[in-house]
Order: structure tokens, then C-alpha cells, then sequence
């Protein structure tokens, strides 16, 4: 680039980030459209983990693309009209990657945010930086902004600032500060009291920054575009008096106006340290007080208080311009740029409707919350697997005897060997290789209307049945006349003289613990005229838990008539199988797993294979 060394940044530069800082860039390129310029200065992102991509952004209200490279030297061949990089990389790794930066000749500039870069490293850093003429900004800085051209990351804040400081077109003024929140008041000062700022850097807080005061005083110096400049200076470290020497010894001519912060400190009866690093007086030089008396006595432009401040500028930058040497620029308004919608729903300025309604739990607040209790209550009152089921399913704390069913239900049903349809189809995944949630998927979609997944329709058949006054034999009967086997009734194994244990539990349970249990009476008597035909036709454990469920829906005071009837409809029941089994399936897997059991292929001595002879030509129809 050819850029005079004096003016590091133009409305040409283009910069590397060097992390992942998507809010950051965006506020660069949403800067760079307001200044008008044609292309962004933001050229592509540096990030060594994640693999090579591309992220969107919005470029004015229209949309572009960055790359995001995981190495300097792919980003730098990319590029070669990129000479600037704004580094993000963490206090840790900021030492590494500027060196590596450091090592490619086309990088001029390097501005540091990390804070906590130690102090070694940061002179090691600048050592290199200066011999090889790398104008180095930071560490522990927000950056700097030359308005109309260029943005480092974060400086200046949020769009609504920039335009109101006027940063989207140069001023007249260059300033040097330590603070990038002083930049910021700074900016805002000199939009109202001059034509504004020229360039404002941030030479952060550290003792050892990489770039001093004077390393930019001078440079503004040389900058015919920069008319007046000003030293924000701070109690702590001795670069003011290098700027001190530089306007006694004539290297500085133009008109300065300095205030070095932190006059309070002499109220202080005890040693006092500022925000930064480096602001603490260690001698009587390094105190704001001396150091304002001493630029005073320099020749400087010092006003009594801080607070004066903007009166000594306005005077100032009118003197300059009647002298004819600032010659203010006509306004122009900047482009509109919409705001950000988060930001935009933050301000209150826009609403809009919810694509999801969700009712059940709440993480958004500092606990997790089910159904309005919070996770700590659930275990301090330990309400147990039930209770949870009861709140997320529910949405209602049930009584201990529902929750110890719900409990039981998940027990009962949480295995019934290898040989169920659901175990193999699991144990066959598993063994093809397959992870444990693909096996536990693959078992879980076997559950069907014969297989584990009757209770919904088993509830609806045998309450509808009962509901309608159908007398045991009459509901068997019309069952029967409509070629409809009846959900819940039949077990391949179990029968009468080999009773399924599972269910007689349940029956025990809810005969001890339900206030009612009419529907699992008339179950039970629907059960008699069934096996009487065929003693495998039990009341299996699907059709005991669904009509007991159906009992407790009904009739334990927690929901309405309706609430029950939908809690049916929508498929709650199948649930409480799909859910116990889960941990069946999942031990089968891990049983499979531990075996080393080699790819399952099914003996074809197992399987009638009966294939039409297609060998021979047929001839179909009549010619
Ligand atoms: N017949 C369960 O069939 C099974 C009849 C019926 C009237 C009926 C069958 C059925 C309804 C669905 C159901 C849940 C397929 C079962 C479960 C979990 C499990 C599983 C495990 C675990 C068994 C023989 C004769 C025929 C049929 C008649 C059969 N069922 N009549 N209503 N429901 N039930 N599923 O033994 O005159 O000879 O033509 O579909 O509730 O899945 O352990 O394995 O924990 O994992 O093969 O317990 O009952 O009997 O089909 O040869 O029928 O009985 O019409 O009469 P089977 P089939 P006919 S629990």
C-alpha cells in the first residue's frame, strides 16, 4: 500500500480479524457503509480451529460474505491488499499469533484488544514490531477510529454513537487517549464543540503499550489533514513528558490541548490505582497534577478542570478557523442503516409474534424451571422420576401414590429380555455397528400397535367400550363381528397358566393404592370372556397399565373429564412404554458392546425363501 507512514489508515485500508468476533465486524462494516465507502475494511477472519468457512454479514441492507481462514499465511496470499490486523486472540494465544503476524512483511499495522498480555511479551512484541516498522496499537486497548475511513473492531460504540459523534466523516482533530471509553466522551466533545475528530487512538491502559502518545502526536503532526491535536493523558507512567519534549524541542508545532486524568487522586490518603494498569504515580512526576502543570508550562493548551475542557476546544478550533487554517466541510448525512433487529426489540421499537409456544419449563432465568418449580425445589422436595414425569407431561404436581405409579410403570416396563421385537431390532443395530442412539432409535420404532405401543388405543377401546354401557361379552362380541382384535388383550408367551407377574402387580398396586378403579374392573371382566376362548388372550401389560391410567386420569382429582379424554387422544400412554423401555434398550446396547458381538446375519436355513423364475421370457397378454 502507499500509504504515507504517517496515516497507517485511509478509506482504502483492509484488515484482518484474527478470531471469531462477528458483532465486532459487523460494527466495522456497518461504520464503513456509513462512511460511504465502496468495499468493506474488513477483507476476512482469521480463526486456526473450526476448518475453513464463510460467515454472512450485512453490508449496508444488503448481505455479504468473509472468509474465515485458519492460517495468516493462507489469509495473507489471499489478500495482498489487506496491511492491518486487528487482533482478538486471547491473552494466552495473542503472544503466538502476533509474532506469527509479525513475520509477513505486508502487515503494518497490528492493534491488540487482549487484556492481561504480560508485560514480557508485550515488550517483546514491540521490540520485533519496531524494527521491522509495524505500527503496533494496544495491548489492552478498544483500538481507534479514523473517522470517514476506518474502524479497529469496537472503537467508537454502537452505530447510533457513531453517527451522533459524527465519525462517519473526518474532522479536523487527532487525538491520543489511554481509555477507549474517554475516546468515546472525547468523540462526542469534539462533534460538538469542533468539526470533530480527525483519528482517535486508544493506547490502552498497560505500562508497556505497544505504541505510545507521542509515537501518534507525531504522526498527526505530519498530517496536513490534522489541524489540532490533543493528549488525554493519566496519572501513572512518564510519556507525557517524551510529548512535553517533543513540542520544547520543536517537533511538535501545531496547537495541543492536554489534560492528564486522575487530579482527584491527591484526596486520597492512601496510594491510589486507577482503572489501567499503569495508572499509579509512583514518583511526584508521574501524578495528573504535575504533569498538567508541567504541559501548562510547556506551552501546551491545559484548562483548569476537565470540565473546562470543551470551553479551551471551542475557543481553540475557533481561532482556527477564523485563521483560515480549518476550513470546516459541508455536512453530509450519512446513509440510514437499519437497525439491528435484537437491538431494535431491546430499545422496545419493534415486536413480534412467537413462532413457538412452549409451556412446560424455563431456562432463560438464572434456574431451570418444570412447569413453574424450580429444579432445586424438585429435589428438595423430592418428588422423584414420577413428579418430573407428573410436571413436564402434566404440567401438575400429582399425588405420591400417581407419581410411585408413573414410577412403577417405568420400571415394570423397562425390559422384557432379548427376544421382544423391540430388544432385537436394537441388539441388530447394535451389532451392525451402529452408535447407541441409532440402536436405541432402531428399537424404538419397532414399538407399534402389537408391539408395546397398544395403551393409547387399548384406553380408548376399553373406556369407549364401558362409556357406551357395552356389557363385557358385548364389547368382546362386536369386537369380534368388526374383525377388530381388542388393544391390550393377548400375549405371545404369557396366559392364563403362565401368568405375565408384571401385570399382577399392577393390578395389586391399583387395587391398593387408586380411590377408584372401575375401568380396570371391567378389564379385568373383558379378560374372563377372552381367555375363556383362548387362555393366551390375558389383560397384557399394555392394556393393565393403559386402563389403570386411564383411572388415574380420571378419577384422582387432578384433571377434568376433558383434560383425561385428551391426555388419551394425544398418545400420553404409549409414552410412559416408549420412555421405560428406553432403558432396556439402552442396556441391550451397551450388553451388545461389551460383548463384541460381530454383525448379526440371520441363518438362511431360518427363512422360506419362495422367488417366481424370471430366467425364462413372459409373455404377456396375446399378441
Ligand atoms: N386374538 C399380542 O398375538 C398379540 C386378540 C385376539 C381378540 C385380541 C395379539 C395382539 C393386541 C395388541 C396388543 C401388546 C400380537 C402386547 C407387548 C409388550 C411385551 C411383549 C412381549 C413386552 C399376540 C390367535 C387368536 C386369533 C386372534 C385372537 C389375538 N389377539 N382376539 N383380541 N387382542 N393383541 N399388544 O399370540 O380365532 O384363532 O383367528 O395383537 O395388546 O407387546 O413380551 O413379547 O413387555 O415386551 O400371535 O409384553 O394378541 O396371537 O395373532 O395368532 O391370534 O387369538 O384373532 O383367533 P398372537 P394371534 P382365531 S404386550
Amino acid at each position: 500500500q502507499n500509504r504515507p507512514s504517517y496515516r497507517p489508515f485511509d478509506a482504502t485500508t483492509r484488515s484482518f480479524v484474527y478470531g471469531l468476533q462477528p458483532r465486532a465486524i459487523q460494527g466495522m462494516l456497518d461504520f464503513d457503509f456509513s462512511c460511504g465507502r465502496q468495499i468493506p475494511s474488513v477483507a476476512a477472519m482469521i480463526y486456526p480451529f473450526g476448518g475453513h468457512h464463510i460467515q454472512k454479514f450485512y453490508w449496508g441492507t444488503k448481505e455479504t460474505l468473509l472468509p474465515v481462514y485458519t492460517s495468516v499465511d493462507e489469509a495473507v496470499k489471499k489478500h495482498p491488499d489487506v496491511d492491518v490486523v486487528v487482533n482478538f486472540a486471547s491473552s494466552r494465544s495473542v503472544f503466538s499469533s502476533t509474532l506469527e503476524l509479525l513475520t509477513y512483511a505486508q502487515i503494518k499495522a497490528i492493534a491488540i484488544i487482549a487484556e492481561g498480555v504480560p508485560e514480557r511479551h508485550a515488550r517483546e512484541i514491540l521490540q520485533i514490531a519496531v524494527s521491522k516498522g509495524v505500527l503496533i496499537i494496544g495491548p489492552a486497548t478498544v483500538g481507534g477510529i479514523k473517522p470517514g475511513c476506518f474502524k479497529i473492531g469496537n472503537s467508537g460504540g454502537m452505530m447510533d454513537n457513531i453517527i451522533a459523534s459524527k465519525l462517519y466523516r473526518p474532522g479536523s482533530v487527532g487525538y491520543v487517549s489511554k481509555s477507549g471509553g474517554m475516546s468515546n466522551e472525547l468523540n462526542n466533545i469534539l462533534s460538538l464543540y469542533t468539526n470533530g475528530t480527525y483519528e482517535g487512538i486508544a493506547i490502552g491502559g498497560d505500562r508497556y503499550p505497544g505504541s505510545t502518545f507521542i509515537d501518534h502526536l507525531l504522526r498527526y503532526e505530519q498530517d496536513p489533514e490534522c489541524k489540532l491535536l490533543i493528549l488525554l493523558g493519566e496519572v501513572g507512567g512518564i510519556e507525557e513528558y517524551r510529548v512535553i519534549e517533543a513540542v520544547k524541542d520543536g517537533r511538535i508545532k501545531k496547537p495541543i490541548i492536554a489534560w492528564a486524568i486522575g487530579t482527584c487522586a491527591k484526596m486520597f490518603t492512601t496510594e491510589v490505582q486507577f482503572g489501567h494498569a499503569g495508572s499509579l504515580a509512583n514518583s511526584d512526576t508521574e501524578t495528573a497534577d504535575a504533569k498538567n502543570r508541567a504541559m501548562r508550562e510547556a506551552g501546551f493548551i491545559v484548562p483548569e478542570t476537565f470540565e473546562d475542557l470543551p470551553q479551551v476546544l471551542k475557543e481553540t478550533y475557533e481561532g482556527l478557523v477564523s485563521k483560515g487554517v480549518i476550513k470546516p466541510a459541508a455536512e453530509r448525512e450519512p446513509p440510514v442503516i437499519p437497525m439491528d433487529y435484537k437491538w431494535a426489540q431491546e430499545l422496545g421499537l419493534i415486536r413480534k409474534p412467537a413462532a413457538f409456544i412452549s409451556t412446560i419449563s424455563d431456562e432463560r432465568g438464572q434456574e431451570l424451571i418444570y412447569a413453574g418449580m424450580r429444579i432445586t425445589d424438585v429435589f428438595k422436595e423430592d418428588v422423584g422420576l414420577g413428579g418430573v414425569v407428573s410436571l413436564l407431561w402434566f404440567k401438575r404436581r400429582l399425588p405420591p401414590w400417581a407419581t410411585k405409579f408413573i414410577e412403577m410403570v417405568l420400571m415394570l416396563t423397562a425390559d422384557h429380555g432379548p427376544a421382544v421385537s423391540g430388544a432385537m431390532n436394537t441388539i441388530v443395530a447394535t451389532r451392525a455397528g451402529k452408535d447407541l442412539i441409532s440402536s436405541l432409535a432402531s428399537g424404538l420404532l419397532t414399538i407399534g400397535s402389537r408391539f408395546g405401543g397398544a395403551l393409547d388405543e387399548a384406553a380408548a377401546m376399553f373406556s369407549g367400550a364401558r362409556d357406551t354401557g357395552l356389557t363385557p361379552r358385548e364389547f368382546v362380541d362386536q369386537s369380534r363381528k368388526a374383525n377388530k382384535l381388542i388393544s391390550g388383550i393377548g400375549h405371545k408367551i404369557k396366559s392364563v397358566n403362565n401368568p405375565d407377574l408384571r401385570v399382577e402387580l399392577v393390578k395389586e398396586y391399583v387395587r391398593k393404592h387408586f380411590p377408584s378403579h372401575s375401568l380396570l374392573d371391567y378389564a379385568i371382566a373383558v379378560e374372563k370372556v377372552t381367555t375363556a376362548k383362548k387362555d393366551t388372550l390375558i389383560l397384557n401389560v399394555d392394556g393393565c397399565i393403559a386402563v389403570s391410567f386411564v383411572d388415574l386420569l380420571r378419577d384422582s382429582g387432578a384433571f377434568t373429564r376433558e383434560e383425561a379424554d385428551e391426555y388419551i387422544k394425544i398418545g400420553t400412554l404409549n409414552g410412559l412404554f416408549v420412555l421405560g423401555r428406553s432403558i432396556g434398550f439402552i442396556g441391550h446396547h451397551l450388553d451388545q458392546k461389551r460383548l463384541r458381538a460381530p454383525l448379526y446375519r440371520h441363518p438362511a436355513d431360518d427363512i422360506f425363501i419362495n422367488m417366481a423364475d424370471v430366467s425364462q421370457p413372459r409373455v404377456l397378454g396375446r399378441i
